[in-house]
């Protein structure tokens, strides 16, 4: 039989190229060519370094902006943190531009603000990057999830402003068929889906093998079904506003409700027995999905639908040539509807990634030769059009072409280690969303379709996929603290979550029974270890940053 043989980044035909956040350009940005100096992590491609060379996508921007950036500290991934703070402390960054990392809570950035590394960035934006300000604009949620507590944004990171970023429920349809079931919609559902899945053999061998729902990570995913219950236990970590008011959902007195509905699947095999296995992978949770023993997963998000390889991600269960699909080509994992809320008045929804990646962000150091350069080139690569198309497609006629419907063809093939397979630039490192990890990109829409049509997604995953974005909801992200309060609230937090995940594997098995004597006492535990102080900072930071 003929297989089509497709690359690891062949880019066939695209999605059209149009950003919700356009804007017009004056160019050229700069009046003479200027270099700039950055302090960076090396590429994850292990093939190249920034180190010996630089990949066509720079160049190219080069070429458009007049802007020269010349990485003088490339720093591995693995030390990048570390040789920061060290070389921060010592005052021995000279970089103009500077990468900065810490955690998603983003209070690292704080420090560096503290001590005078990086300057605010609100008037250069303002003044000089016409497209980050519309993307802003467009979004307000990344600005507010960047903006420290004096109210300025001191760094730009990698945004995620598509709708398929979405935790949620994957199910096989192929299994509902097979047994007669519908769609679940109730948690109710869930739970007796689950039990036919375990009792009535849908994968056909006889033997009673089949799991009831998992996730790839442990009680994890497994809390994205409290969302019926109003309860925002996965990408929030329980963070909750309520008219203005903050919470910590996994002590409220729903949560006590949800608990009793995950310790009846464990009891009744709804939930596989093994679910908190401290030696369980996302890789062996995946390997049993694959082996044909699951019917229900709880899966990150949709975006990966396209992305190739992975364990975990959403490519291998669907994609032609994926894991799933290549041991058993009828499995039709499709991504299930939310559950209902309990409450009749309950809004149904999935909850999206955050849309500003906060653990990693660049900056413009207080020793910048050049702010309004560095901002403009930012602006540049971060969020024009013309960045965009250079970092996604590389260079207009030389290695794609617009289509008169809109749409964009590529002219060129690239190689698994991503340098250009064919033509005249045979053998260059391409670069492209790969070196996302170099400067801030962004991933929208057009992006995430464009990668389902490299890796041939078929459309009923595709489908699937759509049907659910009207349910998905914006996260509540906590701000960002002050640097003394920041610090206070990971010492004391880390604790009560540490206690939390303890408590709630206890529970969920059945080890500690769910009375309401035992769920107040947990509560009081955590009070005790400080939950309300926590709270009251992150709500005093969150009336100052809604002002
Ligand atoms: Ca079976």
């Amino acid at each position: 039989m003929y297989k089509k043989q497709v690359s690891f980044l062949l880019i066939l035909i695209l999605a059209m190229s149009t950003l919700l956040w356009e804007v017009g350009y004056s160019k050229p940005l700069v009046k003479k060519p200027i270099t700039l100096t950055f302090m960076c992590e090396d590429t994850e491609n292990p093939a190249h370094s920034l180190k010996k060379e630089t990949p066509l996508t720079m160049q190219w921007w080069e070429e458009a902006t007049g802007i020269h950036i010349e990485p003088i500290d490339v720093i591995l991934t693995q030390d990048y943190t570390n040789v920061l703070q060290l070389k921060a402390a010592a005052g021995q960054i000279n970089t103009d531009i500077v990468e900065i990392r810490g955690d998603s809570t983003g209070n690292y950035i704080t420090q560096y603000v503290k001590s005078g590394l990086i300057i605010p960035l609100n008037d250069l934006i303002d003044k000089y990057a016409p497209n980050i300000k519309a993307f802003m604009k467009r979004y307000p949620q990344y600005k507010e999830i960047l903006t420290l507590p004096d109210g300025k944004i001191y760094s730009i990171g990698t945004a995620l402003a598509s709708r398929y970023a979405y935790m949620g429920i994957m199910i096989r349809k192929d299994w509902l068929d097979k047994l007669g079931l519908k769609m679940p919609n109730t948690l109710e559902d869930w739970y007796k889906t689950a039990i036919a899945f375990v009792k009535d053999d849908p994968n056909g061998n006889g033997k009673a093998d089949e799991l009831g729902m998992i996730s790839g990570d442990k009680l994890f995913g497994l809390y994205e079904f409290g969302l019926a219950y109003d309860l925002h236990l996965c990408i929030e970590g329980g963070w909750h506003i309520r008219d203005g008011k903050l919470d910590w959902d996994f002590i409220r007195p729903e949560a006590k409700d949800f608990l009793r509905f995950l310790n009846r699947c464990v009891k009744d095999g709804a939930v596989a027995p093994d679910f908190n296995d401290p030696t369980l992978t996302p890789f062996n949770m995946s390997q049993r999905v694959y082996d044909g023993l699951v019917g229900m997963i709880v899966r990150y998000n949709g975006r990966y639908l396209g992305f190739r390889g992975g364990t975990g991600n959403v490519w291998d269960l669907v994609n032609p040539g994926g894991p799933m699909m290549v041991k058993d080509p009828k499995a039709r994992w499709v991504m299930a509807p939310p559950p209902l809320p309990i409450n009749p008045k309950g809004r149904r929804m999935y909850i999206l990634e955050s849309i500003a990646n906060r653990w990693r962000t660049y900056a413009i150091t207080s020793k910048c030769k050049d702010p309004v350069a560095a901002i403009k080139w930012l602006d540049f690569v971060f969020a024009s059009k013309e960045g965009i198309n250079i970092l996604r497609y590389g260079k207009e006629g030389l290695t794609y072409i617009h289509k008169p419907d809109g749409s964009i063809e590529m002219l060129v093939k690239l190689t698994p280690t991503n340098e250009i397979a064919d033509g005249p630039l045979a053998g260059k490192w391409f670069g492209g969303v790969t070196i996302g990890n170099v400067v801030p990109t962004i991933e929208d829409d057009a992006l995430v379709l464009q990668r389902m049509k490299e890796s041939e997604t078929p459309q009923w995953a595709i489908d699937s996929l759509k049907t659910n974005l009207k349910y998905a909801t914006q996260p509540f992200l906590l701000p960002i603290l002050p640097l003394e309060e920041g610090k206070e609230v990971a010492k004391l937090y880390n604790d009560i979550k540490t206690y939390k995940d303890e408590m709630w594997a206890k529970f969920v098995a059945g080890d500690i029974p769910i009375t309401d004597e035992n769920f107040n006492n947990y509560v009081n535990t955590i009070k005790k270890m400080g939950i309300d102080k926590v709270i009251e900072m992150y709500q005093k930071a969150y009336d100052n940053r809604s002002k």
